[in-house]
């Protein structure tokens, strides 16, 4: 399946489960400046919102928002290993955790400290409403291995996606000592240290910082 994807995107989340649960993606990466694919088509023609991630169905449809994606792949590959079943509460969790990175955590938090254009004024207000969302997402992890169930799912997945942003912001992750050890044991798995090779191996390519 194709699967379109960008370097430092948080289409990195869809990659980290697709090698979890050995579903093999092909990677189309999308220039994000130029809205344009390798042999510049117009990425619009893709999805026409202009974001990433999209994953091209069997069935030729193209499917956006990552978290239905993860969604998606969890669900196909049948073993509820990354998404346990419907009806359970833990699935329920697992989606909870999913909308609230989504909305709350990526859109509503990091999403202005990535413009150039946000005012001062309005960085300091996003440093602190990310702050306080690490902090609780610190205080959940407390003893805890991973957000939910004892084990890794795609809110694991997408977590650690989005919460890295946080060292490129120069968010001070120290005062998030859970969450900081929680996001160097994600980091050592081998599905997460494969997606962050490809993601150096194309920014190599283009001549970008990974
Ligand atoms: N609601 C979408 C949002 C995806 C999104 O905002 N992706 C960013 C990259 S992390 C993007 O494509 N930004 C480009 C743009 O908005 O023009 C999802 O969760 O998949």
């Amino acid at each position: 399946m194709k699967f379109y994807h960008e370097i430092r995107g948080c289409s990195l989340a869809v990659d980290i489960v697709a090698r979890e649960l050995a579903i093999p993606l092909d990677l189309q990466w999308v220039d994000m400046a130029s809205k344009t694919l390798a042999d510049g088509t117009d990425y619009h023609a893709i999805n026409a919102k202009g974001t990433v991630p999209t994953l091209q169905l069997p069935d030729g449809q193209f499917l956006s928002e990552g978290t239905v994606i993860m969604q998606y792949l969890a669900d196909s590959e049948g073993s509820g290993t990354m998404l346990p079943a419907y009806g359970t509460i833990e699935r329920l969790r697992v989606l909870e955790w999913n909308s609230f990175i989504a909305a709350d955590l990526h859109k509503g938090g990091f999403m202005p400290l990535f413009k150039a254009q946000t005012p001062q004024a309005y960085r300091d207000i996003a440093v602190e409403r990310v702050c306080a969302m690490l902090s609780w997402i610190d205080s959940q992890l407390q003893g805890q291995t991973y957000l939910v169930a004892d084990r890794f799912t795609i809110a694991d997945a997408h977590c650690y996606t989005i919460a890295m942003w946080g060292y490129v912001h120069g968010i001070p992750m120290h005062r998030f000592p859970s969450l900081e050890a929680y996001l160097e044991r994600i980091g050592s798995r081998r599905s997460v240290i494969a997606t962050l090779q490809a993601t150096r191996d194309q920014a190599k390519k283009v001549g970008r910082q990974p």
